[in-house]
């Protein structure tokens, strides 16, 4: 078995070299021509078992595209590329956000690129990579707690790109509430017929570009976009990662000898963990959920987003326990973890049901903080197995475990070089 674990492992450096550009590394290159934020961030985690100095390298460009406000973007577009909509004309953003370095999208990602960074340093011991990324790290956090938080506890976000699961179902009733108008666009990331059927709707795609429109309309403009959008939600998954990301940002600070930044982003961490634990749990559905702060109401589904808090600590002794019966819906498959596990799933279709590796990774590790092992390890051999019977997929079908989206994808190859390491 360590043969073709072996083999495996040299055909995912191969994906990983195929997809890197100056720098920096695309998501796939049938789909997501540049760098996209998460994306990156689950790279380097993987990618520093193979290749350290291209994993630090993979953080460093990223963080070169920060926003002088502090936001690192979703999208930076380095270079030209086509076969991707919408692209640096459509979002419009003005040089001079960035400092000029290089253009990009109008939203973020959840901050996954804290704690990556932190992965790095622990596994290269390279004081200079931390002393050169935690300013802008920390920017980061900080950004998020100014510009991104009514209470200074929980973090939100204006479009479902940003959540980094698209057409989760759990995005359906903001969405619903607003009409797009007549928006003229043509998608790119249909590349067949049985493609098309595993991705977003044209409804949802409607509503993401006006979303867009709606921001270049005001020039992105923060405080007229949390009055004005008719998508602001305090997303579960954002909020789990933004409180590993206070902790990687105390961690390195600790490590660099700073204690006021390292106190300070440990009571950030806390304050947002005790935010999760008591007004975002759902204890109908036994996991926590997001909030659409436009109509202040809970958005109650089944998403694996719901598990993550776990990653964080969040979990007292009874979310714990009922915790464990949810989990054992989601892990009634084949194949684990569905992204969705309520009505109309669709196993085939994005963020409606099927199993991520990016997810399954962060679920793995929440599972373990929490001591569920024998889940934890359920979650790490299927995700093993699907790449290892199906190829670095985008993402797979939780029942019948058949690969789906796009093939080559960089995230798949890097955590499998992480969870066989
Ligand atoms: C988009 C690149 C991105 C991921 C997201 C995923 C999808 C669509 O692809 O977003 O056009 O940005 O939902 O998580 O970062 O792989």
């Amino acid at each position: 078995m360590r043969g073709d674990t072996d083999e495996t492992r040299t055909r995912a450096v191969s994906v990983l070299e195929s997809n890197r550009r100056d720098g920096y590394t695309i998501p796939s290159a049938t789909l997501y021509p540049f760098q996209w934020n998460w994306d990156s961030a689950f790279v380097a985690v993987g990618l520093v078992r193979a290749d350290p100095a291209a994993a630090k390298r993979e953080i460093r460009t990223l963080l070169d595209a920060q926003w002088r406000n502090g936001m690192v973007p979703q999208i930076a577009f380095w270079s030209d590329a086509e076969g991707y909509f919408p692209g640096p004309e459509e979002w419009g953003i003005a040089a001079d956000r960035t400092g000029g370095t290089v253009r990009t999208s109008g939203i973020t990602q959840p901050p996954m690129v804290v704690p990556a960074a932190r992965h790095v340093y622990e596994r290269t011991g390279d004081e200079s990579f931390r002393d050169a990324v935690l300013p802008a790290l920390r920017d980061y956090c900080e950004w998020w707690r100014t510009e991104r938080s009514d209470d200074g506890e929980l973090v939100w976000v204006r479009h479902p790109w940003a959540t980094g699961m698209d057409d989760s179902p759990a995005w359906r009733g903001p969405l619903e509430r607003f009409d797009p108008g007549d928006v003229e666009y043509v998608r790119e990331d249909r590349k067949d017929e049985d493609f098309a059927a595993q991705r977003p709707t044209d409804w949802d795609y409607d509503r993401y570009v006006a979303l867009v429109r709606q921001g270049r309309a005001v020039d992105w403009d923060e405080k007229r976009l949390r009055e004005e959008s008719p998508f602001v939600v305090e997303d579960v998954l954002t909020n789990a990662l933004y409180v590993r990301a206070c902790e990687s940002l105390s961690e390195m600070f600790a490590d660099a000898g700073d204690e006021e930044q390292a106190e300070e982003w440990d009571a950030q961490a806390d304050a947002t963990r005790r935010a999760l634990r008591e007004r975002r749990w759902d204890d109908e559905l036994g996991l926590y959920v997001s909030h659409d702060l436009v109509s202040d109401e809970p958005l109650s589904v089944p998403s694996v987003a719901g598990l993550l808090p776990m990653l964080a600590g969040v979990p007292d002794d009874y979310q714990r326990e009922r915790l464990r019966e949810t989990l054992s819906a989601f892990l009634a498959y084949d194949r684990v973890v569905p992204s969705y596990v309520g009505p109309d799933v669709d196993y085939d279709r994005y963020w409606r049901g099927p199993v991520w590796q990016n997810t399954n990774w962060l679920l793995e590790r929440g599972l373990r903080r929490v001591g569920f092992d024998e889940a934890a390890a359920r979650v790490r051999e299927d995700s093993v197995s699907l790449i290892e019977s199906e190829g670095f997929r985008e993402y797979f079908n939780p029942e019948t475990g058949a690969g789906r989206g796009s093939d080559r994808f960089s995230w798949s190859a890097a955590l499998y070089l992480d969870w066989t390491a």
